[in-house]
């Protein structure tokens, strides 16, 4: 096997006996046949919507196989054989539809991905053809290489996006064109290196509208967040926890948990759907469990109830929960139980017979400042940066993951001067979202605007102060600090960079895709750097 496509990936280079992560070999040789057939899919259905042809179960299918290949997600050979199947019935469906809007057939050249090869009948030669089409053979030159694999780890990443929205009724055109058109592209891979730097730039600029789409479809639904505090002691009674992105499947479950005596608790980048009214108001969704992702071997088995995940991460389960445990949506684990569609009754009962919580007092953390809130603060916030009681502003976000340099992140935050402000987003947030920080004249100095995805809050709130202080985003006094471990990173730092944003800093390490001479031309444009240490990294960013 050969993956790279991750933070973790071994010895910084890539996974080449057993993903660090957990995924087997015939899993991996299975997401790459998912992937290359992908890109075949693609190759038709790019070439039919030129023609006007659009399917949205085409669309729909290039999301959630691409969203099966995200670190973390799905680990199960048998479904990623499923989607790997459905994937080669898809491209047919598409190359059907273009030669129907095309009133003929193809006559130009077809890549080998989208040429009509045979999907294996069984798994073990299905794999076998995967391990063929590996993500290093996309291109023989290592740098052009390069730039197809951060541009296919950006449509990883928003498809991911995509499929939440997807679930909440919002699909977007032009996002599923972007998507069919990248990947047309690697597996055409007829074009130079800047032409897909220019996609790279483009799929940021898409992603910022599917973060957009995602982020109204949340508001639209449960209302714009508001700063909610999160307890993360437990109830006394049964409880089930869930882990993931998905609002609207915690939604239903709120629903189907009410009057029934269980308490609901979020986990990991659950955590802001506290700060939605129309989520909060289920008083039996009483709070947080537990630190980042890669702690939950360890933290499951403290949970005396049901636990199910609804995206990444899920990390190998331990005997201990593994049959209260469940996934759902493109999450699976081999052995786990998966819920198919909205019936949780399963979850319920699992929960119903574990032991559940006794009382256990504990402080509470706050959440929900997203940009309709913060700019609700803009006077306040603009005053105090004119009287100078706010110096700047630091974003600290993205990933957490294991590697033992991510105290850097929470160093940097214990260390700031108590004149600078944190906005922070995703799981990164649990290295120190823990800490006492204080306020600025009511002002938190820790405002978490939310998951990942919530990169796009983010950027509404910088664009607003940029426009209050009549600046560019990047003179104001605003220093971002990314952590990254998987896709949906990849793909919120191209949304940053397609903005023109400069002097990122970037950590806990480099990404192993990228070359030595890509990494130069990130250098060189926008100045973007590897964290140092936080003495020095803090002393350049204040001075
Ligand atoms: Fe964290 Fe994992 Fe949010 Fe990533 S819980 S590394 O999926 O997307 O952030
Ligand atoms: Fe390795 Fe990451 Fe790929 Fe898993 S996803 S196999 S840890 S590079």
């Amino acid at each position: 096997m050969f993956c790279f496509q991750c933070e973790q990936a071994a010895q910084g280079t890539g996974c080449t006996k057993m993903g660090v992560c957990g995924k087997n070999p015939e899993v991996a040789a299975l997401q790459n046949l998912i992937v290359w057939g992908l890109m075949g899919m693609a190759f038709w259905a790019h070439k039919a919507r030129e023609k006007g042809a659009i399917d949205r179960d085409i669309d729909v299918h290039m999301i959630e196989g691409l969203f099966t290949t995200v670190t973390n997600v799905d680990f199960d050979p048998e479904n990623c054989a499923a989607v790997a199947k459905k994937t080669v019935q898809m491209r047919d469906k598409a190359w059907a539809l273009f030669e129907k809007a095309n009133n003929g057939p193809y006559t130009g050249e077809v890549p080998d991905a989208a040429a009509n090869w045979i999907c294996p009948a069984n798994r073990e030669e299905m794999a076998t053809l995967g391990r063929e089409r590996g993500v290093k053979s996309f291109n023989s030159d290592a740098d052009i290489n390069s730039v197809q694999n951060i541009l296919l780890y950006g449509c990883k990443g928003m498809a991911a996006y995509a499929d939440h929205a997807h679930i909440l009724g919002k699909d977007d055109n032009e996002i599923y064109a972007f998507i069919h058109k990248a990947l047309a592209a690697i597996a055409e891979s007829k074009l130079g290196l800047m032409d897909f730097v220019t996609l790279c730039m483009e799929c940021g600029q898409t992603n910022i509208k599917c973060m957009g789409l995602l982020n109204q479809a949340h508001i639209e639904n449960y209302q714009a967040p508001t700063p909610t505090p999160v307890n993360i002691g437990t109830k006394a009674g049964k409880a089930i926890l869930v882990s993931g992105h998905d609002l609207k499947m915690l939604e239903e479950l709120l629903k189907q948990t009410e009057g029934k005596g269980i308490n609901i608790y979020t986990h990991v980048e659950m955590l802001p759907a506290h700060g939605y009214p129309g989520l909060k108001k289920y008083k039996h969704l009483v709070g947080n469990f537990g630190g980042a992702w890669q702690n939950q071997y360890q933290e499951f088995q403290n949970f005396p109830g049901a636990i199910i995940f609804n995206t990444n991460c899920i990390q190998r389960p331990a005997d201990e929960y593994k049959d209260r445990l469940f996934t759902w949506g493109r999450v699976q684990w081999p052995g786990v139980k998966h819920v198919e569609g909205w019936d949780f009754s399963e979850v319920i009962a699992a929960a119903q017979k574990a032991e559940g919580f006794s009382e256990k007092a504990d402080k509470d953390i706050l959440t929900g400042c997203g940009h309709d809130a913060v700019l609700g603060l803009a006077d306040k916030v603009i005053e105090a940066v004119n009287s100078g009681a706010i110096k700047r502003f630091f974003v600290i976000g993205g990933c957490d993951g294991a590697k033992p340099g991510r105290n850097y992140y929470t160093k940097f935050a214990e260390q700031l001067p108590k004149d600078t402000v944190i906005l922070t987003l995703a799981c990164g947030k649990y290295r120190f979202n823990k800490l006492d920080l204080g306020d600025i004249g009511g002002i938190p100095r820790l405002l978490d605007v939310g998951q990942c995805n919530d990169a796009y809050s983010a950027v509404q709130i910088a664009l607003a102060l940029a426009k209050a202080f009549d600046c560019e985003v990047n003179d104001l006094p605003l220093s971002i600090i990314l952590s990254w471990y998987e896709q949906k990173a990849v793909v919120v730092l191209l949304s940053l960079l397609s903005l023109g944003l400069q002097n990122m800093k970037l950590g806990p390490s480099l990404p192993a895709f990228v070359t030595p001479n890509v990494l130069n031309f990130l250098v060189e444009n926008f100045n973007i750097a590897p964290i140092g240490t936080v003495e020095e990294d803090m002393k350049q960013m204040l001075g």
